[in-house]
């Protein structure tokens, strides 16, 4: 009997074992045809084969402003292409924290990245200027200077660093979050421990409040508020939704202390390289995409406090000139970094 089934087993393997490579062959078979047959044919196939990749690489979610939008920039693209570009989209930090994608982006090892001027400082100085707290208070005001003269001027500074700059996209205003207490005026501040991006006007920003300011990538932030190794941080509602910071923080106050613009930068030496009409394509690409996520940003910010008062924070709206004078000192500590022009510029002064 057990001869008969150890058989029947063989049997039964060499069964399936010839079953599935005659099923393999068939498959291959199958698409060897179809390939014959669409080479002729389908031109989208055919440069889809030669087409140059652009990976685009960052730290938000893919809930986030910034990956919609370069959704929206990948489908105009490809489109304006016919597909000759394929563009990557790599979100969550995958590549690394921004800085380290700027810094691909520099040398060339990547070939994009879509990342706050928060890291910027570390490349060009002038950058500094969109971190000085409250300098910045609308976006009609903040539209106007970065899609200027003074944006542009901005953008060119990245030259040097092998980056080109293509346009300036929203982060957004950023507000403060903390899991201690709500805070309605700067004294409220004074003493908690505050991750802020790696800038170091930002740093002086909090320390004026008297915080303990934490640098930290983003990546790691989600972790040190559930951890409690920092009491709050500093971001856009939209993110404060999509990285779920209120699943972790109970108090969010409406300060918009900073304005915080989104880069988008690509390696200057790749895109001196592309044919001029694929360089047109990705420029239209970025500007419609832009304004594509700026007006995104907009509607989305208006339901964002609800939505978050829903999920469980507690909102407080403090006195934004309290704010602003409890931080005026740092202005001067830059002003000759930055350059008073520059500041008086923004200020429209
Ligand atoms: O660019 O690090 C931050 O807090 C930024 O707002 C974020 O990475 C988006």
């Amino acid at each position: 009997m057990k001869k008969i089934v150890s058989l029947f087993m063989i049997v039964l393997m060499i069964v399936v074992f010839v079953g599935c490579g005659k099923g393999n062959e068939t498959k291959t078979d199958n698409s060897d045809t179809t390939k014959k047959d669409t080479s002729q044919t389908d031109k989208k196939d055919k440069s889809n084969e030669k087409a140059t990749v652009i990976r685009i690489a960052y730290t938000l979610s893919p809930e986030s402003h910034y990956h919609k939008g370069l959704e929206k920039f990948k489908e105009l693209v490809e489109e304006k292409t016919n597909n000759q570009i394929d563009v990557q989209l790599f979100h969550s930090a995958q590549l690394g924290s921004e800085r380290d994608a700027i810094e691909g982006v520099s040398m060339g090892t990547l070939e994009a990245t879509l990342s706050s001027t928060g890291p910027l400082a570390n490349f060009s100085k002038k950058f500094m200027l969109f971190d000085l707290p409250f300098i910045i208070q609308d976006r009609t005001t903040a539209f106007e200077a970065l899609d200027g003269q003074l944006g542009s001027d901005m953008l060119s500074s990245l030259d040097s660093k092998g980056i080109r700059g293509l346009g300036f996209w929203e982060n957004g205003f950023r507000m403060l979050t903390n899991s201690n207490r709500p805070v309605n005026s700067p004294e409220d501040v004074k003493g908690l421990k505050i991750r802020l991006m790696e800038n170091p006007v930002h740093m002086e920003t909090f320390k004026a409040l008297g915080a303990q300011p934490v640098p930290m990538p983003f990546g790691e932030l989600f972790t040190a508020l559930q951890q409690k190794t920092v009491d709050g941080q500093e971001n856009p509602l939209v993110i404060i939704d999509t990285s779920k910071f209120y699943e972790v923080q109970d108090n969010l106050a409406i300060t918009g202390h900073f304005y915080s613009p989104a880069v988008f930068m690509i390696n200057k030496d790749f895109f001196n390289g592309l044919a001029p009409e694929l360089q047109d394509a990705i420029n239209e690409a970025e500007s419609e995409a832009r304004t594509w996520q700026r007006d995104y940003c907009i509607d989305l910010e208006e339901k964002l406090v609800e939505t978050l008062k829903s999920k469980g924070m507690e909102i407080t709206y403090p006195d934004k000139k309290a704010f602003q004078e409890a931080t005026q000192s740092v202005y001067d500590k830059f002003k000759d970094e930055i350059g008073e022009d520059l500041i008086n510029q923004l200020l429209n002064k």
